[in-house]
């Protein structure tokens, strides 16, 4: 289905309207519980990432990137993830995290200074987030190549921002994704901010779904606020990655609802009236109403489920700040299995700074 939508032809895939209502022959056949699976993992993330921004103002959390507004994005791709395929997110993925049973304690202790808090536990494929921009696209595309060389079945996901794609890590990750035909499934939340700077001037390509066409393979526009379409054109890239047809590129198209991070004030350099334009497309909202008109949505489930969500953040919230704080020597403990005398000597310098003097 995703050839049917051309990005040089400005053809973008959207399956919901912004009523919520499904464009006839694209709906995907999904089963009444994972549709409803997929909105409760959207409010979690909501509410989750509501939690987080308050926490941060308290003095409880570190600076953290918000979700708002990336809901259809994170969960649509995560719908996608099949069991042995691999993931490797960025800093702005809450929702993929939480889609694919990552433990909220431990997202929120990671972000509230403790890098124990990625330690991903047995069983998920979820690579540590990746706080330098681009980079997890090579480490995508590396663990795509040793898949096609171990002759595995499987999809291996990354999910970056449109910044991402001015970097060159992006650019080689994709140059060795055409040549090799590697199994990836490549997604880019383009939120058309990368901290101040908009999406104009980032690239001068009229889509980044067409970037993939130059690298030789298939780029597809999406609406990223429309859950639908996400998953979607995951799903059918990610079942052509398995099948051995190679990589492609889906660029979500969005907007970043709240700042870059809690250290910033994106009312300096955009407008209200943009902002007010995209509430209108809240994917959260837009989801309801479809769910709304399949009979799937009422108030009292609307209830239980922000209720449920509410309560689970509250748990992870507990379970997080009765977890130990990271020490000094935790900063310099796990780059080498074994600690070089350099970086001892910088320990021991940084330990006796602390306690008050060099040594
Ligand atoms: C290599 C690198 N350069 C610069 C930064 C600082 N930085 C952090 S986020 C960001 C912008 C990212 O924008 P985008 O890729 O669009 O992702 P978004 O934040 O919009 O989700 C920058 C420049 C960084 N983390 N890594
Ligand atoms: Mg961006």
């Amino acid at each position: 289905m995703i050839e049917r939508f051309d990005p040089l032809k400005g053809e973008r895939l959207q399956i919901l309207d912004e009523s919520g209502r499904a464009r006839p022959g694209l709906e995907p056949a999904l089963p009444p519980a994972d549709l409803r699976r997929m909105y409760e993992r959207m409010v979690l993330t909501r509410v989750a990432d509501a939690k987080a921004l308050k926490l941060q103002r308290q003095g409880r959390m570190g600076t953290f990137a918000s979700s708002l507004g990336h809901e259809a994005c994170q969960v649509g791709t995560a719908s996608a993830v099949a069991a042995g395929d691999w993931f490797f997110p960025y800093f702005r993925d809450m929702g993929v995290y939480l889609a694919l049973g990552y433990p909220l304690a431990d997202y929120y202790h990671y972000w509230m200074g403790n890098e124990a808090g990625l330690r991903t536990p047995d069983g998920l494929n979820i690579f540590p987030l990746a706080i330098p921009v681009a980079s997890q696209v090579l480490h995508a595309v590396g663990a795509g190549m040793a898949a096609n060389i171990r002759k595995l079945r499987l999809a291996v996901f990354s999910t970056f921002g449109d910044g991402a794609t001015s970097e060159g890590d992006f650019h080689e990750g994709m140059n060795y994704a055409g040549v090799f035909r590697t199994p990836n499934v490549l997604v880019c939340y383009n939120n058309q901010f990368a901290i101040s700077v908009p999406r104009s001037r980032q690239t001068a390509s009229a889509t980044i779904a067409q970037k993939a066409l130059a690298y030789g393979f298939g780029g597809v526009q999406v609406d990223g606020n429309d859950i639908l379409a996400v998953h979607a054109a995951a799903t059918e890239a990610a079942e052509r990655a398995r099948a051995g047809g190679g990589p492609t590129l889906i660029e979500a198209f969005t907007y970043r609802m709240g700042d870059h991070t809690t250290s910033d004030d994106a009312a300096r350099y955009r407008s209200k009236d943009d902002l007010a334009a995209w509430e209108k497309r809240d994917p959260v909202v837009r989801f309801r109403l479809y769910l709304g008109s399949k009979g799937l949505w009422d108030e009292a489930w609307e209830k239980s489920v922000q209720e449920a969500a509410a309560e689970a953040v509250e748990n992870a919230v507990a379970g997080a700040e009765a977890r130990p704080t990271a020490t000094v020597a935790d900063l310099f403990a796990y780059t080498y299995a074994a600690m070089p005398p350099g970086l001892k000597d910088e320990l021991a310098d940084t330990e006796a700074f602390l306690k008050g003097g060099l040594r």
